[in-house]
This record gives C-alpha cells, structure tokens and sequence, in this order.
C-alpha cells in the first residue's frame, strides 16, 4: 500500500490529524494496535482549550462539541475549608470547555468513517523503517499477515508506550522525566457535579478533584498511593476519603452514587526532544507526559498537530519544508511552558511523602498569594486556558 502521510496510533492525535489532513486533500492510513471500542473505552480527558476547540471546528467534528460541551469561565481552589475563584473569562477573556475524550474521539472515528477514511485496527508488530531514508515505510502484521505502507512522512502519534518514540535512535534522543510519588484515584458516577465549575482541593489528606461530564455525569479524583488498587477501594470509601478533602459546604452537598468507572493513573512528567527524526514527527503522548493536574495532556496533544498538520499543509501546496523544518522546536517551544504549568499545580496541591514542615509553609502562603494577587491569577489563568499557538 502507498499514502502521503502513514499515522501510528488512532486515539485523539493520529484520528485529529488524518481527518485534517483529508480535509486538505492529503491521504493518510491510520494504524491501531487496538480496537475501536478499546479507545472509546479508555476515561481520559476532560477539559479543552479553546486552541483544541478551534481544531475540532477546523477539522469539521464540532457538530456536537459546539452543541453540547459546556462553557468554564473560572475554576474553584480550595485548601482545608476555605476556598477562591479563579476567573478565566475575566483574567483573560478566553474560556474552556468541559467535553470528555471519549467524545472528542467518538466524533473523529464517525467522521473518519464518513469519509471513507482508512483505519487499520489490531495491528501488530508495527516498525517504522527508513525514518531517516527519502522512502521510509512501516511494516506491520494484522489477522497473522504482514503488510507494508510505503509513505512521505511517518506520523508517531501512538502515546507513551508506543513504536514511534522508540525508532529514534538513543544517540539522537534526549529524555527527561519526573516521576510524582502518588497517583490518581479516578471514579465516574452517573450523579450530578457537586459544584458547577471543577474544584481542585488540598487538603491534609491530599489533593482531591471535583470535575464533571454532564449535568448527570460526574468525575472525581483523590490523590492516592502508588500501592493502591482500584479493587482495594469500594465507592463507599472513596465517596468518604473525597468529603474529608473538600470544603465542608461542598461535602455537604455531594450527591453520591455507585461508580461506573474506576481506576488509577500514576502521575509522571515526561518530554523527548526532539520530537522529529527525518521523515518521522511524534506527537502528542508519544513525545510527552504531564501530570493531569492541569489538564494539559489533550490540549499540548492538539498543539503538536496544529503544527504538524500546517507543515504538512505548506509541503503538499509547494514543497516549501520550512514548517516541517522548524515544527520540534516549535512544538517543543509550548510543550516545556505546559510541563512547567503542570508540574507547578502538581506540587502547589498534592501531599508530598517526604514534605517537611518548611515545604508545607510554601505550599500555603503560594495559594495564599494566587489568592490575593492578581497579577498570579492572571498568570493562572492564562496557562489553563491555554497558551496561543
Ligand atoms: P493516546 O490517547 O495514548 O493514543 C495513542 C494510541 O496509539 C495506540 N498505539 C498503537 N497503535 C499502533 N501501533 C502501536 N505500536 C501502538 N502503540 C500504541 C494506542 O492503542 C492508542 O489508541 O495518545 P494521544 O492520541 O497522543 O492522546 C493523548 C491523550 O490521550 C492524553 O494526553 C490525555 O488523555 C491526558 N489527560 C488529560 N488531558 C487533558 O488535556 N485534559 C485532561 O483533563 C486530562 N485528564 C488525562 C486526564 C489522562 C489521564 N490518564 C489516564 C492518563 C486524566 C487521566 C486520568
Ligand atoms: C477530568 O475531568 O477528567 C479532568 C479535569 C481536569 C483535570 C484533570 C482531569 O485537571
């Protein structure tokens, strides 16, 4: 088989860039080494920027997003009982929406299918060859048979255990990495929010996270330990170790329910630089991991293929490489300020097992001033709703 652009990986990133791409004329082939039920089944992200939003108009998968997201104009923070409004529509004039992943990707697979858009799912064994050639091409083997695309460009958009990243060789690839000492407990309840904006909590117990997906489908987290086990917690437990680290008003008011979902995510920062390596780009997991904290993880995902896709753009029209040329360090560029934002509200909120009494201080009188300062609020709320492109 032949296509312009051969797309490693079909969640978010590899669907968003192939329907682009298709949008412009430029052919793709998406391989997934899973199942299209599998990745709608993975609970991921919750908040878009206005950057992504504006993609998904782009790429023509609105439809829905515009008709049933919901709008955040600000977000809550709360430590002990006490609590603060961080303003992003006034701070900033800009805004996020609440609209599941799961969603985001629903309406990419549907319009990649309306298309007549190639996907290529249970693939197996996938190599990417001659990266580094003016022919590169990826090898893969599906129902036991192996089948090779032969291609311009390779897209790596396969997350962080995937082929692409790995391809680069290590005398070309730098990686660094923080690795957070807890992870996230995660549960969605078929319940309504407990308040209407998300409320990230620090509390003596650690951090916890009240977010949402519709007026009847709620998402919370709580900081836990690396040992626990989704299994070690019944809801019964996590709806009480959740009321213990909210505000009392908010605990007060919490509908809770029995969960429909239920799982950890260990909390990691990660970026490879660079993100190019000859005719192969990663993007999005594949290149980098933020901690959740600060819902970056989607959203520098869609940044890369912003990138990518308007290099491939001004490649196919003229020939002119100059984007492709220059889209690692420009990636990158907005990449390491989403790391830093991310790694920042990671350490202001959660309990750390060797805090010691001076670090706790920090903590407090950091929140104290995003409390009363607008100046840090408005450097806040410039980073969560998105630094431009
Ligand atoms: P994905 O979603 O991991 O998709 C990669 C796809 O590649 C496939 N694959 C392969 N295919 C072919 N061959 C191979 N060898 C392959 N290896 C892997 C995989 O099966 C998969 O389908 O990466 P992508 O597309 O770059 O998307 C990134 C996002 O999924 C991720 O950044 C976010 O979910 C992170 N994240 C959040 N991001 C936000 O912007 N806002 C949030 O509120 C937010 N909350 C979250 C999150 C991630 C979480 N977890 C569980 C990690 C909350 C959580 C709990
Ligand atoms: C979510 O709703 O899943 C979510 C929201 C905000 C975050 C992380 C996750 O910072």
């Amino acid at each position: 088989m032949k296509t312009q652009v051969c797309i490693i990986g079909g969640g978010p990133s590899g669907l968003l860039l192939s329907q682009l791409l298709d949008r412009k004329g430029i052919d793709s082939i998406v391989l997934e080494r899973k199942t299209k039920d599998y990745v709608l089944g993975r609970i991921r992200a919750g908040i878009l920027e206005h950057g992504m939003v504006e993609l998904m108009r782009e790429a023509g998968v609105s439809e829905r997003m515009d008709r049933e997201s919901f709008i955040h104009d600000g977000t809550v923070i709360s430590y002990g009982d006490e609590q603060f409004g961080i303003n992003f529509k006034e701070l900033t004039d800009t805004t996020v929406v609440v609209y599941g992943q799961t969603e985001v990707t629903r309406d990419l697979y549907e319009a990649r299918e309306k298309a007549g858009g190639k996907i290529v799912f249970n693939v197996e064994s996938v190599v990417i060859n001659g990266a580094d050639t003016d022919a590169p091409f990826v090898t893969y083997t599906v129902d036991g048979e192996q089948q090779r695309i032969d291609c311009d460009y390779v897209a790596g958009c396969d997350g962080f255990h995937g082929v692409s990243r790995q391809t680069i060789p290590l005398d070309v690839r730098r990686e660094y990495e923080k690795v957070y000492p807890f992870g996230w407990l995660g549960i969605l309840s078929e319940t309504p929010p407990v308040h209407e904006e998300l409320i990230y909590a620090s509390s003596e117990r650690g951090f916890a996270l009240c977010s949402m997906r519709n007026e009847n489908l709620s998402r919370y987290y709580i900081q836990c330990s690396l040992s626990d086990k989704p299994e070690d917690w019944t809801d019964e437990a996590f709806w009480q170790e959740l009321k213990r680290r909210i505000p009392k008003e908010a605990a007060d008011r919490l509908v809770t329910g029995p969960s429909i979902e239920k799982s950890i995510a260990p909390l990691r920062s990660f970026v490879t630089e660079p993100m190019r390596w000859g005719r192969l780009f990663l993007c999005g997991d594949a290149a980098h991991i933020v901690p959740p904290t600060g819902a970056k993880g989607l959203n520098t995902a869609a940044s890369d293929i912003h990138y990518l896709y308007h290099g491939l753009v001004q490649f196919y029209a003229d020939g002119n490489t100059e984007g492709l040329d220059t889209y690692s360090g420009k990636a990158l560029a907005r990449i390491w300020k989403a790391e830093r934002f991310s790694w920042w509200m990671t350490s202001l909120l959660h309990r750390f097992p060797d805090q010691s009494e001076f670090d706790l201080k920090m903590q407090q009188a950091e929140i104290a001033f995003l409390r009363s300062n607008h100046a840090a609020q408005v450097a806040m709320a410039e980073n969560y709703v998105g630094l431009p492109y």
